[in-house]
């Protein structure tokens, strides 16, 4: 199989901001330096270079040139960069670039949503849908779910919350992460002296019903995921009460096309678990804050089940996932020590009370490096915890303080240093074991962190690393493929969904604008992707078909990391 990738010049196919860094990566025999011209919109030659030799990637087994036109900053549209006899993909130069991404990569999530219809006139007609899992018939979910294999004796409301990704399952270790990214997002334009103060965020901005009820609508869109995570823990008087549930999905896995308002399974509620009950705890609390000035009831809500959350699994701190089957995703995760850390970590901003703060410094993870080259995710989120530690106000002892926010640093000059080495410029090492499932969100997590060290810093290289950073997801990589649904020449449209199976039904839409795809994926984790693409070079273990799964999904923890990044982008226009 040899895929079609189109010009040998690979540019970011979105653009770049017009005093930002703007690198591009030539696939070529030559060995020695070639001429690079870059050309506007009428076919001028406006300045023009030589690349520079990087010998082989080793992720694509390319031999690779790098271009640098970073010393040209006149905005315009229509540009293309011009060597060894090929024409780029076009691309902006705009300090505007990305300020429909941050509410493109936002309106996911309020498609995403269970348990209400889906208005088509905040979000397109081809995205207006009944409301799924309410109980009507074929529905058997979600307002009155059962314990799998009988394991346990009540049924629980556990309506609404975001769909996970292409399935229709909903896994509270999943949904922790992402309400966290978005809330943070939110977050960040309060405590940053480099963001905008959330213009891009502010009420009335965002394509939710709830807009114009003087809520900031990206709190409206956390609250809808909020408000089941806490409809997933357990009532008091029940064996583990005050933990979470792990996760609510169908009995047996359908099949795409399946609108969530068809889908016929019976909805089950797995086990207990500690991390879940973890991952309410630490998403409650950050709650907890953020709505304090707009709902106060609502506030305490959340603190009060964060309390209990926390408390529950410090009862049971070793209840691990147990995935009695069935058809949704495993999601389990032997190590939640790290979820500890992060759960004490909110709980102390949020409270400032000395026994959580005493949690936070007793955790492994205080000190730790948390900070993977790889990136966090779902499993791994002691990242989480110290990234709002380095940056949520709080009267955290002035040399912890400190300790906290120089391992930001640390790690983003580590992350600096990795994208340097990378030809095609990605905050990831060039072996197979930086392409995994769900691989796009590790990258944007690590841009997340060249973005916050920015924030704490304000030194331009941070900037220009994080900017830098999103080359390779918009189209400067081996396949010439941008990643975002909407967002570049050529972009991932056919991702793995029961809702916009397109590929499936010609009636049924594409994935929304701004849908992640989860990226290459050397362990080729689905039969499509095995059989297609046995012995890629991982760059190249990717295939935008509705069938690879492992390579080629949307996911609500994918999107929140683009989410948070798009809006640090959409902040950085001027620069
Ligand atoms: O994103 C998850 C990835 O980290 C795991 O390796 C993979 C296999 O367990 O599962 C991914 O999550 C999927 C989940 O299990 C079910 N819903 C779709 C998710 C994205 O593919």
């Amino acid at each position: 199989y040899v895929p079609e990738t189109g010009p040998r010049v690979r540019v970011n196919q979105v653009g770049y901001l017009p005093a930002g860094p703007k690198n591009a990566t030539l696939v070529t025999d030559a060995t020695a330096a070639l001429d690079w011209q870059l050309n506007n919109a009428a076919g001028d030659v406006v300045t023009s270079g030589r690349s520079t030799p990087r010998g082989v990637d080793a992720a694509s087994g390319q031999n690779v040139h790098t271009i640098d036109f970073s010393a040209y900053t006149t905005a315009g549209t229509g540009y293309t960069l011009v060597a060894d006899g090929q024409t780029s993909h076009p691309f902006d130069i705009s300090g505007t670039l990305y300020r429909q991404l941050r509410s493109d990569a936002l309106q996911f999530f309020y498609i995403q949503r269970s348990g209400i219809a889906i208005d088509g006139d905040l979000v397109g007609r081809q995205y207006a849908r009944p409301a799924g899992h309410l109980g009507v018939a074929p529905n058997k979910g979600d307002t009155s779910v059962p314990c799998r294999a009988g394991s346990c004796d009540y049924r629980l409301d556990v309506r609404g919350g975001w769909y996970d990704a292409g399935d229709h399952g909903k896994y509270v270790v999943n949904g922790g992460i992402a309400v966290q990214q978005l809330m943070s997002s939110f977050e960040r334009t309060k405590t940053a002296v480099t963001a905008d103060g959330g213009a891009g965020l502010a009420d009335s901005t965002l394509r939710v019903p709830e807009r114009g009820n003087q809520v900031p609508d990206i709190l409206d869109e956390a609250r809808w995921e909020l408000e089941f995570l806490m409809r997933m823990q357990v009532p008091a008087g029940k064996p583990f009460a005050g933990m979470a549930h792990h996760k609510i999905h169908d009995a047996n896995w359908t099949g795409l096309p399946m609108q969530p308002e068809d889908d016929p399974e019976q909805r089950e509620l797995q086990p207990p678990s500690t991390a879940a009950t973890l991952n309410l705890a630490a998403t409650a609390a950050q709650g907890a804050r953020l709505f304090a000035p707009y709902d106060a009831a609502f506030s305490a809500k959340l603190l009060a089940s964060a309390r209990t959350a926390y408390a529950a699994a410090k009862a049971n701190p070793a209840k691990l996932a147990q995935d009695l089957g069935g058809g949704g995703g495993s999601y389990g995760d032997n190590d939640v020590s790290d979820e500890f850390y992060w759960a004490a970590a909110e709980l102390y901003l949020t409270t400032g009370e000395a026994a959580f703060l005493a949690d936070v410094t007793a955790s492994p993870h205080h000190t730790g490096d948390v900070f993977a080259a790889t990136g966090f995710g779902w499993g791994s989120t002691a990242a989480l915890g110290r990234l709002d530690l380095a940056t949520v106000p709080s009267a955290l002892p002035a040399a912890d303080r400190q300790r906290v926010r120089q391992s930001v640093l640390t790690a983003a000059d580590n992350y600096l240093a990795t994208l340097e080495a990378q030809a095609y410029g990605l905050p990831m090492p060039g072996n197979a074991g930086s392409y995994f499932w769900g691989g796009n969100s590790n990258i944007l997590n690590n841009v997340q962190v060249l973005a916050t060290a920015f924030d704490l810093t304000g030194t331009a290289k941070y900037r220009d690393g994080a900017v830098r950073g999103v080359d390779y997801i918009f189209g400067r990589n081996a396949l010439n493929q941008s990643y975002v649904t909407g967002w570049g020449e050529k972009a991932s449209q056919n991702q793995h969904s029961r809702i916009y199976a397109h590929q499936k039904d010609a009636a049924l839409p594409h994935p929304p604008a701004g849908s992640l795809a989860g990226g290459a994926n050397a362990g080729l984790d689905d039969p499509y992707a095995k059989d297609l693409l046995a012995g890629c070079k991982p760059m190249f273990c990717y295939v935008d078909d509705i069938e690879s799964y492992a390579t080629n999904e949307v996911a609500i923890n994918w999107n929140s990391a683009l989410a948070w990044v798009a809006s640090f982008l959409a902040d950085q226009g001027a620069g």
